[in-house]
């Protein structure tokens, strides 16, 4: 099995999600994390098969308040609840500025469903921000937040995402995908958007010229199968509508969760496996990201080395995966290039849509 996949590999040819199964179904972690590693280096090409792609960033998070119900979720908080926030453009504007003196080129905002932090809240803040800092790359709002706010404005999916472009928007993030599964959703976030909305709001974005990522949330109680689907159903539509530029297997955390003692919790070995296998099956998406804020440093490294090519940034101010437990935040640029010298590659500064900034020494 494990020959024919290699040679599917090396040929570019599309892997089945019957041969995905086999994958997840074996426990030989180590040449499943072979050929992750295989499909990276025929991906990348020679010359580029030993640089690892980082960048300096901020993540905003303007709202907690979410009216969505995730039991995944620590973050969200009732509109009344303790601990509930909606930061004004100023304060926003404030966290941004620490992570624009820290060097930081992108800005990834996201916040919860709040109904008073919906599309002119975002319009104003997306323009305050452009003003202040115009060469800041906005990469903003998951397709779950493009639906509220076009349902509340009563717009159509182009037309809320044009305002947004008009505003200052310059690319979107992969989240609220979790798995596209209609009985992991209704199990763990009823109050999402099915697949297909979250297919279409990135298929409209890519319609209009905004690239985008993708995201899966592992150990919400999904089976391999769940996984493996998701991943083809990405594929499909990277297939049609190419702008998915990076995707990435999140590892869920579950301090103050509900689903914490429900589910079986995602392993070390499931992460890696993940890792290498979607680098496998997605052979239309450029780049897999090992998210070091998730995994931890250590096993981000070794993700690398099972066919990831990206470990996302320094992520400053992250609160969402902090919120479940995770322990650190904004990475020191030289600490980052460092951990990916030490797993045996090349640092490779990119900007968010990776143009290459600068390639440091081996
Ligand atoms: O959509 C929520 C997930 C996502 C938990 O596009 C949790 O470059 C773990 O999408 N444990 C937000 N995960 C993060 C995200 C992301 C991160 C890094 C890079 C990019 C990118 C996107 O975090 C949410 C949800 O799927 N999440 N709760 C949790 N307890």
């Amino acid at each position: 099995m494990f020959s024919q996949i290699k040679q599917k590999i090396l040929n570019k040819e599309r892997i089945t999600f019957e041969e995905g199964l086999s994958l997840y179904n074996s426990n030989d972690l180590i040449t499943v994390g072979f050929l992750g590693r295989l499909a990276r280096e025929i991906k990348s090409g020679p010359e580029k098969s030993n640089w690892i792609y980082w960048n300096k960033n901020l993540h905003l998070n303007p709202t907690n308040v979410c009216i969505g119900h995730c039991n995944f979720c620590a973050f969200a908080k009732l509109p009344n609840e303790k601990g509930a926030y909606t930061y004004t453009i100023d304060e926003s504007l404030e966290h941004v500025r620490k992570g624009v003196n820290g060097g930081a080129t992108e800005v990834h905002i996201v916040g919860g469903l709040n109904p008073k932090a919906a599309l002119p809240y975002y319009k104003d803040l997306l323009k305050a921000i452009k003003k202040t800092f115009p060469s800041l790359h906005v990469k903003a709002f998951t397709a779950v937040e493009i639906e509220f706010f076009a349902k509340l404005s009563k717009l159509s999916f182009e037309e809320t995402l044009k305002q947004l472009v008009d505003a200052g928007l310059d690319s979107m993030p992969g989240g609220g995908a979790e798995v596209f599964s209609k009985s992991v959703r209704d199990d763990t976030c009823p109050d999402k958007i099915p697949a297909e909305k979250w297919l279409e709001i990135h298929a409209t974005a890519h319609k209009l010229g905004l690239k985008s990522n993708a995201t899966m949330l592992c150990g919400i109680g999904e089976k391999i199968e769940d996984r493996l689907d998701h991943m083809i159903q990405l594929r499909k539509q990277q297939d049609k509508s190419k702008g998915f530029q990076t995707f990435i297997p999140l590892h869920c955390h579950y301090e103050d969760t509900e689903i914490a003692g429900k589910v079986e919790p995602i392993t070390a070995f499931d992460s890696l496996k993940n890792i290498a296998i979607s680098r496998i099956m997605l052979d239309n998406f450029d780049h897999i990201k090992a998210y070091w804020i998730q995994l931890g440093v250590g096993l981000a490294q070794v993700g690398l080395n099972f066919g990831a090519d990206d470990l996302d940034g320094t992520v400053q101010e992250e609160s969402i995966t902090h919120a479940a437990g995770a322990k650190k935040r904004g990475l020191e640029k030289g600490f980052i290039q460092k951990l990916i010298q030490d797993a045996g590659y090349v640092p490779v500064e990119r900007d968010t849509v990776y143009n290459v900034l600068t390639v440091a020494k081996h």
